[in-house]
């Protein structure tokens, strides 16, 4: 049984994605087939650690996803998303763990990118003055910053490193609004096996959300909704929305 989500007219609702509502696009999740990549787990290769170790691998693991991004297209999942961001404007808070961007290629706006852009390149040395620019290259070798002479590095968050902290304020503003006036939280094609993005269901609940999860399968945090939808995104989202 799908039914619209309960968005009356001072309805603020937080939205939270995840790799799921990317598949339809033809974008690999992190733990489809176990979560590798070229036999080795995703969650190496995206750490400080794995590209310190070999930078180079690091770079053909995100050369390879941008190249596939570039491809890829926005799907109905994301699109119903940007529509409902037109409709409710600052009343809705788009944020993604995902790195690909589909969601401001469907049409939405001020999407809090959790962890990063995979089209953004900064200099890996935390010292160097050099900005994170947007870049759609697909390096054949390691590209050194022009500056320092250090490798750059794909403008990500890796596991082990801090989220932006405005983004975190960001969210804890919104959750915090919520507290006066009804508000729902709606998580996305997400295990909800990655903190701090998984803990936020908890928070938003704790501040009197109605929590909602659309995810193919079984999420690990899915204790934490009120109301489950086990589906694609794709053809729940543009229902319920
Ligand atoms: C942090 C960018 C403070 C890079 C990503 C032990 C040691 C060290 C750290 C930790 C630890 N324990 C916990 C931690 C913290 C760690 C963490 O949570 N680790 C996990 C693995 C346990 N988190 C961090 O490190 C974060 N930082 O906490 O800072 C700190 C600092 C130092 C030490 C400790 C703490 C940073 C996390 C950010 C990592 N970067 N991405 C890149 O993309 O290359 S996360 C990466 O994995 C993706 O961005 C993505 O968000 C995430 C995977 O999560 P999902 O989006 O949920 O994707 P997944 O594939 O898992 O699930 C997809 C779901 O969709 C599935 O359920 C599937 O059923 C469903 N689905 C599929 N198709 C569809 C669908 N649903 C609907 N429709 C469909 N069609």
């Amino acid at each position: 049984m799908i039914d619209k989500l309960p968005l009356g007219s001072d309805t603020a609702l937080m939205v939270l994605t995840g790799a799921g509502i990317s598949a339809e696009s033809g974008i690999p999740t992190f733990r489809g087939d176990g979560g590798m990549w070229n036999g080795l787990p995703a969650e190496l290769l995206a750490s400080p650690e794995g590209f310190e170790r070999d930078p180079g691998l690091v770079w053909r693991f995100y050369c390879e996803r941008r190249a596939n991004v570039k491809r890829s297209m926005p799907n109905a999942g994301h699109r119903a998303l940007a529509k409902l961001q037109i409709e409710m404007g600052s009343r809705l808070l788009l944020a993604t763990q995902n790195v690909d961007g589909l969601h401001f290629r469907a049409g939405s706006v001020k999407v809090v990118e959790l962890h990063g852009n995979i089209f953004l390149t900064k200099c890996s040395n935390p010292n160097c003055f050099r900005k994170a620019v947007t870049d759609f290259e697909v390096y054949p070798k390691v590209p050194m910053c022009s500056e320092c002479r250090n490798p750059l590095r794909p403008g990500v968050v890796w596991f082990g490193e801090n989220l932006d902290k405005f983004m975190i304020h960001r969210i804890q503003d919104f959750i915090k609004d919520g507290k006066r006036r009804p508000f729902v939280f709606l998580a996305v094609g997400t295990q909800g096996a990655v903190e701090p993005a998984s803990m936020m269901v908890r928070f938003a609940k704790a501040a009197g959300a109605t929590t909602v999860l659309v995810n193919l399968e079984k999420a690990d945090n899915e204790d934490a909704f009120d109301v489950v939808y086990h589906g694609k995104a794709g053809d729940i989202l543009p229902a319920i929305l």
